[in-house]
Formats: structure tokens, sequence, C-alpha cells
């Protein structure tokens, strides 16, 4: 995240923070938030991990429509001493590492348009809200989140945000749980996702790879389309304990020596849920040539 070019909007506080302006919010908006909502919300159930499931009902609140996060955050409080606070939009990484080591995820305050239902560049209140928020109401995925942010401090020192911003991409965004039912969703950037709700887990073009925190570390990924490549974790445990005791410091020095892995890649050494045809992929760039 080249986030060098980003500057302070005036109307944000030092922390970049604004003020929600809940009764700023149209009917229309109201009707957006409660199209999307529903819609996933049928769509979840069996294939999202029951924890987003348990936490969705923090979500449940006395309003239809976008969430106010002032109740919203009573109850977020209440169940893991997180808070969700506006911004104007993408915040330098620095200050994101320190909203999220101090309990506070930052949320943009705007919704998407119905021409942009399906895809939006930047994360709106959809996906930042319904998308994050129901695990940060999940005890060990909350300090998971708040690990990530310390962890996130120290990349900055030791100039290794990019290695980081993978971790948090291929878990907190994009990431797969393993469950004896079967794979299941809980990353944000596909929860909140119609269509790749959907494709994450039943579409065959996609590898779908153990989590290894050295190889996922190594492997790049994509923002403007489906993910070629999903990391699947154990348990929030496992990966909690991958990250909240070690100082990645030696793991940045030993990957400084390799290069990294493109997308699509499967090593031998990887464990293989699925290998993926890479169809989606090719047949889109077939349609879109660079
Ligand atoms: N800013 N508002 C906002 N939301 C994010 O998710 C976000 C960000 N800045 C940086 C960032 N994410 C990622 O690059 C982190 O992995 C660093
Ligand atoms: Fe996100």
């Amino acid at each position: 995240m080249a986030d060098s070019t980003l500057a302070k909007p005036p109307e944000a506080a030092d922390d970049w923070t604004i003020p929600q302006d809940w009764a700023r919010y149209s009917d229309g908006e109201h009707a957006m938030w409660d199209q999307l909502f529903e819609r996933q919300a049928r769509l979840l159930p069996g294939r999202v991990a029951p924890a987003f499931l348990d936490g969705l009902d923090v979500l449940r609140l006395s309003k239809p429509g976008i969430p106010d996060f002032a109740e919203l955050n009573a109850r977020l409080m209440d169940a893991t001493g997180w808070q969700v606070v506006a911004v104007p939009g993408l915040v330098p990484d620095a200050l994101f590492f320190d909203h999220l080591a101090h309990r506070r995820f930052v949320a943009g305050r705007f919704i998407r348009t119905p021409e942009q239902i399906d895809y939006l560049e930047e994360p709106d209140i959809f996906h930042d809200v319904f998308g994050h928020v129901p695990l940060l109401a999940n005890p060990v995925f909350a300090d998971y989140m708040e690990a990530y942010g310390r962890g996130g401090q120290r990349a900055v020192e030791l100039g290794a945000i990019d290695r980081l911003a993978r971790l948090y991409w291929y878990t907190v965004e994009f990431g797969l749980l393993r469950a004896p039912e079967g794979l299941q969703i809980y990353g944000a950037g596909i929860v909140s996702s119609f269509s790749e709700s959907i494709f994450a887990l039943d579409d065959p073009s996609p590898n779908r790879i153990g989590f290894d925190l050295k190889r996922l570390m190594r492997t790049r990924y994509r923002i403007d389309d489906f993910q070629q490549t999903y990391f699947v974790i154990d348990s929030f445990e496992d990966l909690l304990r991958q990250t909240i005791e070690s100082d990645f410091a030696p793991l940045y020095r030993e990957l400084e020596g390799t290069d990294d892995l493109d997308v699509a890649t499967v090593l031998e050494s990887d464990r293989i849920d699925h290998r993926g045809t890479q169809d989606y992929a090719r047949a889109r760039a077939a349609r879109h040539p660079i």
C-alpha cells in the first residue's frame, strides 16, 4: 500500500477519524445496507465459519439499515473491547496499525451505489462493518487483530510492511478455515462479496493451500479480482498462536534472500487442499489483456 501519497483530509482529526454522522444517511443508503445484509445472511450459513454467524448478532441493532456506530460500539466494546471508528478512506499504514493495536477498527462511512453493488475499488461501510466486525466480537480473533496491529507497528520499524500486508490479505481479508464439515470462509473480503463467497469455496479455479506463514509472506496477491490462491487455517487459535508470540524479525531476515511467489504458484511442499485449474483467471486475462 503506497501510502506516502495519502494526505489527511482537512475534516479528519489527527488520527484520521471523522464523525459517522449516522443521521445523515438517506433511506436509499439504509435500503442498500439491508439489501446487501439480507443477501449475505441468506447465502452464508453452511459456508461461513460459525464464529462469524455468532458475531453477526452484534450487528442486529435496534434500528434497521446502516449500523449506528454509537450503538454498535457499546455492544462491541462489551464483547471484546473493540470499537469501530469512521475514516474518510484508506489511511496510512502506520496509523492503520496503531488503530488496530488499540482495538479500533477503521471503517469507511460511505455505502456503495446500486451500480457498484458487486464491485467497488475502495472498501465501503458494508465491506468494513459487515465483513470485519462480526469476527471482532470473537475473543480469539479479536486478540489476533490486536496482535496484528502490534506486529504492524514493528514491521514499520523493520521496513517489512509488504510482508505483513500479505498476512492481513490472506487471513483477515481472504482467509479460509478448515472444519470437519469441509472448508469455510472467514475473510472479510469474501464474506462481504456475494460472488466471491461462492467462488472461494465452490469454483475449481483457485488454489486452496494450507496456511504456512513463511510461504504466505512470499506470495503476491491481486487486488483487482477474485483471488487465485486462498490459504486455509486450522483454527483461529492456531493463527493467533503463530502470530502473537513470535517476533517476525528473524523471519523477515530469512525471507530477504527468497524470491516472491506468483499468485497462482503451487509448491510441492504445500499442503494442497485443492490444486486450482486457474480457468477463471485465464479466461479473464483473455478478455482483458493487460
Ligand atoms: N486503511 N481505511 C483503511 N482500511 C484498510 O483496510 C487499510 C488501510 N490502510 C492500510 C491497509 N489497510 C493495509 O495495507 C494493511 O495491510 C497495512
Ligand atoms: Fe477489509
